[in-house]
């Protein structure tokens, strides 16, 4: 039976956000109030103790009561608890208390959403227009309700499994010698590895698909020495093209008018990393299918993986209110400037990057539209990683290659995964990172993760022990920094053997972390989630917002905050707590249901194994190729216990079906493993 009702507002834009095809119910069984005719807004609300989930990347806790969000792809580097968009528009919620739904507006414009924000108990959700889909989901449990919403929505994209292996980044590293340098103190070290990312300097000046002939000349075969360490080289790549004579994208792309207009038909000007630019038209087919196969320049020379970024799209200027700018600064000389006329000088250049006014003064061609930018704004990163994901179907039909994007939209989940940006070395942003997981694997962005250590500012050595520590079970495990911040490489630390058991470790658990993925991919369930999905009627365990499952045999709980040395734990039920110094270095402690105080050194792992499950781990490996699949150790709570172990080649888009995963059985303090 479909327990999912879709109702139509307006002429709405197609956004390809949905796959299934669902009858329409009529707008009077609508079941919300407070609609109007020219913006829409309705209301819902909410019981004392409903709890709202959802809303993928966001800032703040796991229920997302008590703020005002909004949908808005915006390049901000600053994700405190004030700001109400990140990067991402993922406009599903899922409301659990005295009623329990699903709810996803697909419309590709701003969207708040006022959950208590205004009113304690009122969650009131404004468009600003009246053309929009919402579909409604009802279900007995919430893992029903988001795999009807998955469903809706289609499967996830699927990562190679390389890619679950470390990777290191800096912007940037500045030339082949560094990459090399990188590489040889991680295989000198033990530290495992399976990639290195190129940011920004890796191209002719900031030019998409170039490669600086200075820096990192023959680069083909420069991939090659690359691969024979077993290293992925992941290449960005920026939304904006630059204007350049004899460039040949650009001049491709002003020929066949691929570029986003102004009203006046001339490409749209603006301003980012490599000077002026223009921004290929994502949302026009045409264009898509063109920008896409340009990918093929990379993988061509061996490339496998890429990332996405600036595709909000971000805008340090347009070209118009930079000149405007420049006469209305010329009031300001010479001025004897008071408070006001100061801060109005101050605000002018301020406001000059990603400014709203410029997302409304240029336009797209889609299915025959002319749409202005600011209408269909989420749509822009979501549609250039999908460039990329329907060329790589075409030039990659049978090898999976690493995508992921800044900018994200709910249907874009099925062409890449999301990294969450310009995070910060804070040990509140490791916080974020682990409350954000599960919203993330409910909206079908599997493959994730955040800039492990933090971005911007300056990292220490706790808070990169810490966040690796938590970093090891998500499956986008990348250490990324920004230019102008204390190195963040590995060798930059005293505790290298900590990190070499950290990483070890994450390669001890591939095959569960994996296996754990690909099952959330096909069966539509999340990856990591919070502990009430699981243990639906405990109380206690709804407010739990600090600690995670992650798939369907493990809990996490970890530290993230500084100086302390253990934490409080919630046990939802008895469970086996198994304490790792590294793959081999283990110890086991039972704790039953109820709250504990549980230490944790620096150097420490604790993994809680629920009763009547198996992790299965194996013997680690210096790149994901030298896992041994075939050998494994189990680890078991419970005189019975059993397993649903997915296994693949990991690299072919060939998925075994449920009947070939292979069922372990624990009993009788023996290990059967049979086929299902
Ligand atoms: O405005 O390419 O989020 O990961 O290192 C900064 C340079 C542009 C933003 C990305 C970040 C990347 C940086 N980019």
């Amino acid at each position: 039976m479909c327990m999912i009702k879709k109702y139509v507002f307006g002429k709405t834009i197609e956004t390809e956000a949905v796959v299934l095809s669902v009858q329409e119910s009529p707008l009077s069984q609508f079941p919300f109030l407070g609609q109007n005719e020219k913006t829409f807004s309705f209301s819902y609300k909410m019981g004392k103790n409903d709890k709202v989930y959802g809303l993928g990347e966001a800032v703040r806790g796991m229920n997302k009561r008590g703020f005002l969000y909004k949908s808005k792809c915006s390049d901000d580097p600053v994700h405190t608890e004030d700001k109400s968009s990140l990067y991402g528009a993922h406009n599903f919620l899922l409301v659990d208390g005295k009623e329990r739904f699903g709810l996803f507006i697909d419309y590709p414009g701003e969207i708040t959403f006022d959950i208590g924000y205004e009113k304690l108990d009122e969650l009131v959700i404004h468009l600003n227009d009246f053309n929009c889909t919402v579909y409604i989901m009802e279900g007995d449990t919430k893992t029903q309700i988001v795999r009807e919403f998955r469903t809706l929505i289609g499967q996830s994209y699927v990562a190679p499994r390389w890619a679950f292996g470390y990777g290191q980044s800096r912007w940037s590293y500045m030339d082949k010698e560094e990459v090399r340098s990188l590489v040889a103190f991680h295989r000198e070290n033990q530290l495992p590895m399976d990639s290195v990312y190129l940011d920004i300097d890796y191209m002719e000046r900031y030019k998409d698909f170039t490669i600086n002939e200075e820096t990192f000349g023959d680069f083909e075969a420069f991939v090659e020495e690359m691969k024979e360490q077993k290293i992925h080289l992941v290449p960005i790549i920026d939304a904006g093209v630059k204007i350049e004579e004899g460039y040949d994208v650009y001049e491709e792309g002003v020929k066949a008018g691929y570029f986003c207009k102004k009203e006046n038909g001339d490409p749209f000007v603006a301003g980012v990393w490599p000077g002026r630019v223009h921004f290929p038209d994502m949302l026009n087919q045409n264009a898509r299918a063109w920008f896409g196969k340009k990918y093929d320049f990379l993988l061509e020379k061996g490339i496998d993986g890429f990332w996405n970024d600036m595709n909000e799209p971000a805008i340090f200027y347009s070209e118009e209110r930079l000149n405007q700018l420049f006469v209305k600064l010329q009031n300001y000389s010479n001025k004897n400037l008071d408070i006001q006329s100061f801060f109005e000088f101050k605000n002018l250049v301020e406001t000059i990057n990603n400014n709203p006014e410029d997302y409304k003064s240029f336009y797209h061609e889609m299915n025959g539209e002319t749409l202005r930018h600011d209408q269909v704004h989420n749509l822009y990163g979501y549609m250039m990683t999908r460039a990329a994901g329907e060329a790589f179907d075409e030039l990659s039909p049978n090898k999976r290659i690493l995508m992921f994007s800044r900018a994200s939209y709910i249907g874009m989940h099925r062409y890449g995964g999301i990294w969450t940006g310009d995070n910060m070395s804070w040990w509140s942003h490791l916080k974020l990172n682990i409350q954000m997981m599960p919203s993330l694997s409910m909206c079908g962005f599997l493959y994730s993760g955040a800039d492990v250590g933090g971005f911007g500012a300056n990292v220490t050595e706790d808070l990169m022990l810490r966040w690796m520590a938590f970093g090891i079970f998500t499956p986008l495990l990348r250490n990324h920094s920004a230019m102008g911040t204390r190195r963040q490489e590995l060798s930059t630390f005293e505790s290298i053997t900590e990190f070499k058991n950290l990483l070890q470790l994450r390669y001890g658990l591939i095959p569960y972390l994996y296996s754990e993925y690909m099952k959330a991919v096909l069966e539509n369930s999340l990856y990591m989630s919070p502990l009430s999905f699981e243990y639906e009627e405990d109380e206690r365990a709804s407010q739990i917002e600090d600690q995670l499952l992650v798939g369907d045999s493990i809990m996490i709980a970890p530290v993230y905050e500084q100086n302390a040395k253990g934490r409080y734990v919630y046990l939802p039920e008895t469970m086996k707590l198994i304490r790792f110094k590294s793959l081999e270095d283990k110890t086991y402690e039972i704790y039953e249901k109820g709250n504990h105080y549980i230490p944790c050194e620096l150097d420490e792992v604790l993994i809680f194994l629920r009763p009547g499950k198996i992790l299965p781990l194996s013997k680690g490996g210096m790149s994901t190729e030298e896992i041994d699949f075939s050998q494994l150790n189990y680890e078991v709570f419970g005189e019975e216990c059993s397993y649903t172990l997915y296994l693949d080649d990991g690299i072919s888009k060939e998925y075994p079906a449920k009947e070939q995963w292979k069922k372990i059985l624990y009993k009788n303090t023996v290990i059967m493993t049979e086929n299902q």
